[in-house]
Parts: structure tokens; sequence; C-alpha cells
């Protein structure tokens, strides 16, 4: 659970960092299907025309993971995750989307700065929240995600974001922006609300670094969501809540626990 300390700073500065919220067997888990998974990434890259695909910079993006990885389905009807997500929006929640950022040894390149509700449009940005997952160890020097506080209360531009197939971007003046960089060792999660402006960098290391985003959003706004999973939105909570049986045919309540051999 996250301590009062935690949630303060998430309903004032719009995010809040849980160091070692995965535990070791959790997180070899995770780097081994995010290994097996790289095979189905796509490189979102491009050269500066926002259409051409990069050969040098990297940006391997993965998605759905839920239909591709039985393991990772499970991971949002984890106790952990159910248990801080509705502490952060509430019951009644749902899963709206599920990615893998995957930045290579040196050649790795960021996700531009932006605002998660730029795309989704929900009419309060605070009633959804995004999970983002240190798959590897995650620091400034390998482009770790760095955030700006308090970032949901303004309204930023969003134009094409011309390094990426399909991104859009907003800019961050840092004269005027307080950045923040999370760093985090793997197996860190950094929770944040849909107002938030944030970014990754690039990897110029010589060790992979990847990330792992799951959006939840708040019930309510289900018949609204225009971005994610357009037909399995998988309720973690709430009235509609049936263990995953509804979305994916079987009770997946204690599954990543098993899985992970914690329990
Ligand atoms: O890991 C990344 O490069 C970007 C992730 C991101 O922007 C997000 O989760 O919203």
């Amino acid at each position: 659970m996250l301590s009062d300390a935690q949630l303060t700073q998430y309903r004032e500065d719009g995010y809040t960092v849980a160091h070692e919220f995965f535990s070791e067997p959790e997180v070899a888990a995770i780097q081994a299907e995010v290994e097996r998974l790289k095979a189905e990434g796509c490189n979102v890259a491009t050269l500066a025309d926002g259409e051409t695909p990069s050969g040098a910079a990297v940006n391997l993006q993965i998605i759905p993971l839920g239909p591709k990885s039985e393991l990772l389905r499970t991971l949002p009807f984890s106790k952990k995750v159910r248990t801080v997500i509705t502490q952060l929006i509430g019951d009644d929640v749902l899963l709206q989307l599920d990615q893998i950022f995957v930045k290579p040894p040196r050649h790795g390149s960021g996700t531009s700065w932006h605002q998660d509700n730029a795309y989704f449009g929900i009419p309060d940005p605070t009633q959804g929240v995004g999970m983002w997952v240190a798959v590897h160890d995650a620091n400034v020097a390998n482009g770790t995600m760095h955030v700006v506080p308090r970032s949901h209360r303004e309204a930023l531009t969003h134009t094409r974001d011309t390094g990426s197939d399909h991104h859009i971007c907003c800019q961050i003046d840092e004269t005027v922006h307080e950045v923040v960089p999370v760093e985090m060792k793997a197996g860190g999660a950094l929770f944040f609300n849909y107002g938030v402006a944030h970014c990754t960098l690039a990897n110029n290391t010589g060790k992979e670094r990847a990330g792992m985003a799951l959006h939840f959003l708040k019930g309510a706004y289900r018949d609204q969501v225009k971005i994610g999973m357009e037909s399995l939105r998988p309720v973690i909570a709430g009235p509609n809540y049936s263990k995953g049986v509804e979305e994916w045919g079987v009770d997946l309540e204690g599954a990543w626990e098993r899985k992970c051999a914690l329990a």
C-alpha cells in the first residue's frame, strides 16, 4: 500500500514513486517476458520527418501486452496493483492500455514530452493513472522517466512528434518548469495522473533499458476512451469486476502471485 506521504505527493504533485514495488522474482519474470516479447516490438523512432523509420535510433514499442502474454495479462489483477490503483483513483477501475518501450544500448531513443491526456481526452485527467515500471534499473544516464510536478493543472499544447511515427509532444521549458528525473532500481514503479507531463530520454549506455506502462481509468469513463484496447478493457475493481473471467475467460485473481512463485 502507498503511505500517507506518497498519497499526499500524488494528490499535490500528480505523481509518486514506489521503490521496490516488485520483488526480485517478479522483476526476473517481467524481464524474461520482455526478452521474449521483443521480437513482436515495432520501432516507432523515425528520422526528423515523423515517417521514415530510423535506422539508428530505436524506441521499440510492444503493445498491447495482455493478448501477447499470459504472464503480463495477470499483472493488473495482482493484489498489489489493485490495492494501489484503487488507493489512487478509487473503486471501479479498468485497464485502458498496456505497453512496453525497450531502449537498446547506445541507440535507444526517448519518448518526447507529453501529457497522456492529450491522447486520451478524458474530461478530468486526474481520473486516470499511469503506472510506469522500471523493468531494468532506470537512471539519468540511460534516459529514465522525467516528470513535471503539478503540470496536470496546465493544458499544454501538443503537436506531432516528428521523431516518432505516431506520437505527439509538447514543449517543456526547464527555465520555467521544474523537471524531476525519476531514478529507480528495476522493480520500482512511478504512478502519475493522466495530466502530468513526462518524457524519457535517450539510452546512451552500454546496457538495454525497458519500461512497462499500464494505464488505468475510472470505469465511469469507459465509453469515452478513444485510445486503448478497443474491445477488451479488463475491469480490475468495482461493480463490474469479474476477476478477469469476463474479459479473459478465467479467474486471474492470484495468478500473478502464482506465476511469480510468490503464493
Ligand atoms: O517509456 C517510455 O519511453 C515512454 C512511456 C510513456 O510515455 C508513458 O507511459 O506514458
